[in-house]
């Protein structure tokens, strides 16, 4: 207003000048604003897409992106960093892989942690010649106590595809069968499993399955077994041999052998008939142990007690992410000892003579 109070030249004068002014204030604004957006991508990377979901919030950097997620209350039993939950057992190697024991984990927490992830198991089994009797009841069983409300496949190895029975599913499980070759000898039946996981774990699993389970098929399932054994790689403590010394495993002793492992080496001595992972891990299991045979085929030698002598070598040098205890892989006529809670996969017995010849 002081304006009017100037002379009229001195008026248009001023007006440029503000003029002048405004121009200057928005370039300055523009070049901020430039500024700002360059340094914001010199600090990110490549571009940023940012969408909003109401609490939660996806940042997609590149080929990766960033999740936040709602966070859920839960009520359970306090931990207590001083007092273990069981100490009549080891529940820790010196790898830190977690030994698993009934009474060391909460499966609602395990539960909870594998929600949403939809995960697939595949459990893997052979029965080969005689073996088929055992396919119902391991079907049977593994359908009330394995991997209940999960994504199953049971693949059925066997060379007798008319022998398999056809039992009925729960919802979100199948069973697919794979014609597979026989051998003539009982040692090769056992031992030519890992080539046959090694080959379909880089043929089929890999596109079918997150993690596989490969077990024994002479067994039946009498509790729960759960996501708790899931794990990078896991192996199962042998129902024979878990509170020995190492030199009184039956590990291969000859140095001749691929399987060969010194008196003075070895953690646990691991079960041939329930072990697993996801599927890079098994193929890595699967394919040392099939070359290892070979390599010994060649030299006509063979690994004490077959596929476990050389499944015990890859594990200690390969240490296990996880480890079972005796509770998956159980059999009566060892008794049950005390420490031993639960038995939720045991040996079938069986008549030697009639299911072998
Ligand atoms: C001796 O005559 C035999 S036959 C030893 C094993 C045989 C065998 C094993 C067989 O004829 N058919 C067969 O499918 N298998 C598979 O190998 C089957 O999945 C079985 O569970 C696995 C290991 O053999 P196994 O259970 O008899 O071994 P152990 O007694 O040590 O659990
Ligand atoms: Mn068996």
């Amino acid at each position: 207003m002081f304006l009017w109070l100037l002379p009229s030249d001195d008026r248009s004068c001023w007006r440029r000048c503000c003029c002048l002014l405004n121009y200057l204030l928005l370039l300055f604004v523009l070049c901020c604003l430039w500024f700002c957006i360059r340094s914001d991508r010199q600090l990110l990377g490549p571009p940023r897409t940012c969408r909003s979901q109401g609490a939660a919030t996806n940042f997609s950097i590149g080929s990766s992106s960033l999740q936040s997620i709602a966070l859920q209350r839960m009520l359970y039993k306090k931990p207590d960093a001083l007092k273990p939950p069981r100490s009549d057992i080891c529940t820790m190697t010196p790898w830190f892989a977690p030994i698993v024991w009934n009474g060391t984990y909460n499966s609602d927490i395990l539960k909870a942690q594998f929600e949403g992830r939809n995960i697939h198991i595949g459990l893997t089994l052979f029965a080969i010649k005689k073996y088929t009797v055992f396919v119902s009841t391991f079907i049977d069983t593994a359908e009330k106590y394995f991997m209940v409300g999960h994504k199953v496949t049971y693949y059925v190895f066997t060379d007798r595809v008319s022998d398999i029975p056809t039992v009925e599913l729960a919802e979100g499980r199948q069973m697919v069968v794979l014609r597979v070759p026989t051998y003539q000898r009982w040692q090769d039946v056992t031992m030519r499993r890992m080539e046959m996981l090694r080959n379909y774990s880089r043929q089929r699993f890999i596109d079918e399955v997150d993690y596989l389970v490969c077990v024994d098929v002479d067994m039946r399932f009498s509790d729960e077994v759960g996501v708790e054994i899931l794990s990078d790689l896991f192996g199962t403590l042998h129902p024979g041999m878990y509170g020995l010394p190492r030199e009184s495993y039956t590990y291969e002793r000859s140095p001749q052998s691929e399987a060969y492992i010194p008196l003075d080496e070895g953690d646990f001595y691991y079960a041939g008939g329930f072990f697993g992972g996801n599927i890079e891990e098994v193929y890595k299991l699967t394919n040392f142990c099939h070359n290892a045979m070979m390599t010994d085929k060649a030299k006509n030698i063979e690994a004490i007690w077959h596929d476990e002598s050389y499944l015990n070598k890859f594990f200690l040098y390969h240490k296990p992410t996880k480890i079972l205890s005796p509770e998956y892989l159980w059999d009566n006529s060892f008794g049950i000892p005390k420490f031993l809670k639960r038995r939720r996969f045991v040996a079938v017995p069986k008549n030697h003579n009639e299911i072998r010849n």
